[in-house]
């Protein structure tokens, strides 16, 4: 579709970490990918507002897709998440000190939703580009997966697809990471 956009958004530094690879990894990426302006935002690791933000920015700017990026320690592959659980658990207090221990995300809402974007399709892609990429089934229940849950059940029913990529913390430079993502963005 021509003027299609969309919204690609990381996360600020947390843990007392001085750079988040998701940041390094998104800000990497070009304006436009395969005809599509991609529109990028930066998040607080913040429970809640995290969502709201990206929310509101997709919603001002009309885009077709929300594709969110955090960062995870330890996983050695670039992971496009299946799902997002209705819970909310932080090992480590969020940038704003909360430390909600397994409270929802939305009370009463499902207690997972699917990506609407096609993960499985984005790990192969990834793999294509010839950097490690499977999926994963949980993206944890700290603020990945808050964001991740909080968009998909704001935008169910619409025409806004969302999807959400873990890249690895360490190990891979920002052009590396970005290569992927191009690569997974490709494939939406
Ligand atoms: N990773 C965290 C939150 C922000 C980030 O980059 C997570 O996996 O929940």
């Amino acid at each position: 579709m021509e003027g299609e956009s969309i919204l690609v958004t990381c996360f600020e530094p947390f843990g007392g970490r001085e750079e988040n690879m998701s940041r390094a990894a998104v800000m990497a990426l070009p304006e436009e990918a395969g005809g599509r302006k991609l529109r990028k935002l930066c998040l607080p690791v913040v429970f809640g507002l995290a969502a709201e933000r990206a929310a509101a920015e997709a919603q001002r700017l009309g885009v077709s897709a929300v594709l969110s990026v955090g960062e995870a320690g330890g996983r050695k592959a670039l992971t496009p998440e299946i799902t997002a659980l209705n819970l909310r658990y932080a090992r480590i207090p969020d940038n704003r000190g909360q430390s909600p221990l397994d409270e929802p995300v939305f009370p009463g809402g499902p207690n997972a939703l699917f990506s609407t974007l096609p993960a499985r399709k984005m790990a192969a892609a990834i793999a294509e580009a010839l950097l490690p990429g499977e999926v994963s089934y949980s993206a944890g229940a700290y603020v990945c997966n808050d964001l991740f849950y909080g968009l998909l059940h704001r935008f169910s029913g619409t025409g806004t697809r969302c999807g959400f990529i873990h890249v690895p913390a360490e190990g891979f430079a920002p052009e590396a990471l970005a290569r992927g993502l191009l690569a997974a963005l490709d494939a939406i």
